[in-house]
């Protein structure tokens, strides 16, 4: 590294957990759980291809998905990696059915969840894959004895830390603990994620917009009339952009601004994406940064979990972007109900 004044993440941890009254180290080690296995799956996903890693198990998980081999890779590697930390109660992963707790004790404080891989069967066409993390507490005890599902069942508006890693042409990790967004590259030469932006901020507006426009035609009848209106010249012009690959779309929408859209579909009723461990934490890093996200009608952190796996509809991006969103649901809605 030619530049001496580099902060690395765990610095930049440890800083920012100097200023909070909480500071015990705790959750930089539990962070470093994750980062480790963010490293370790960087080198297999650049090296797909090379490694027999590529195409699936044969195996379907719980959301009655294909597995891929790296899926299995990547939740056995954050498993084990945040496993050993004392701190961390119980895990949940999108590839397990239900929640693990660890024999941890009192010591047990955090709860994490995440999505190991997302956007997994991209890997075999070398499209960016990412994991995503959402970190909670382990609810104060109130004399009644609470399931581990109980505990890990929280609104997103009670995390205490979210965050992806983007497996591209770079590694990024980008993080928050509710203090700002802030964005990390790895840099293989010292195997260290760099601070790159600090206190990271979404554009207002920005004309783009990230849908996957095969589903239309059964989509709420307000998002159709938003489909339609933003192809006229007195909306744009906008841009269309889509990846599908959620951690890639949601990482350019943070940075570039714009709006992406999962709404409830004929094939998928409930929405596509999962509240717990993908809306969730993207919800808690968009309004960080001053987006906003919701179902098109509730805010996404305010919306009350019943299951672990559970999927949600999704607009996510610019505060006016998903505003104009909204509206247009909003107005079909009145138009019905009128
Ligand atoms: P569709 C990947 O499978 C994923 O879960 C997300 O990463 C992505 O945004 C979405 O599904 C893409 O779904 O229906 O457009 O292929």
């Amino acid at each position: 590294m030619s530049d001496p004044s580099f902060m690395t993440l765990q610095q930049h941890i440890i800083q920012r957990q100097r200023c909070a009254e909480e500071a015990t180290g705790e959750f930089s080690f539990l962070l470093s759980g994750i980062t480790i296995a963010s490293k370790i799956l960087a080198d297999q996903v650049r090296r797909v291809g090379l490694l027999d890693i590529l195409g699936t198990t044969g195996e379907v998980n719980v959301q009655g998905e294909q597995v891929q081999k790296l899926d299995d890779i990547a939740n056995d590697m954050l498993m084990q990696c945040i496993g050993y930390r004392r701190c961390v109660h119980a895990m949940a992963s999108e590839e397990v059915a239900d929640p693990v707790e660890l024999e941890t004790g009192d010591a047990g404080r955090y709860i994490v969840l995440f999505d190991p891989l997302d956007g997994s069967s991209n890997i075999d066409v070398n499209i960016p894959v990412g994991t995503i993390f959402s970190i909670l507490k382990k609810p104060e005890p109130n004399g009644k004895e609470c399931s581990v599902e109980e505990n890990v069942l929280q609104k997103g508006c009670e995390q205490v830390g979210a965050g992806y890693v983007l497996y591209g042409s770079a590694t990024v990790l980008v993080y928050t603990t509710g203090d700002g967004v802030h964005q990390f590259v790895l840099d293989p030469s010292i195997g260290a994620f760099i601070l790159v932006k600090e206190q990271l901020t979404i554009p207002e507006k920005k004309a783009i917009y990230s849908c996957n426009e095969a589903n239309a035609h059964s989509f709420d009848e307000g998002v159709q009339n938003y489909l339609n209106w933003v192809k006229t010249s007195e909306a744009g012009p906008y841009s269309a952009r889509y990846v599908g690959s959620f951690v890639a779309d949601f990482h350019r929408t943070l940075l570039k601004g714009g709006v992406f859209l999962y709404p409830a579909t004929a094939k998928a009723p409930e929405g596509k994406l999962r509240l717990m461990y993908e809306a969730n934490p993207m919800a808690f890093l968009v309004e960080q940064a001053g987006g906003k996200a919701s179902t098109g009608d509730t805010r996404i952190l305010d919306v009350e979990p019943t299951k672990l796996h559970q999927r949600v509809p999704l607009v996510i991006g610019s505060k006016k972007e998903v505003e104009i969103v909204e509206d247009f649901m909003a107005r079909r809605r009145s138009a019905v109900s009128a």
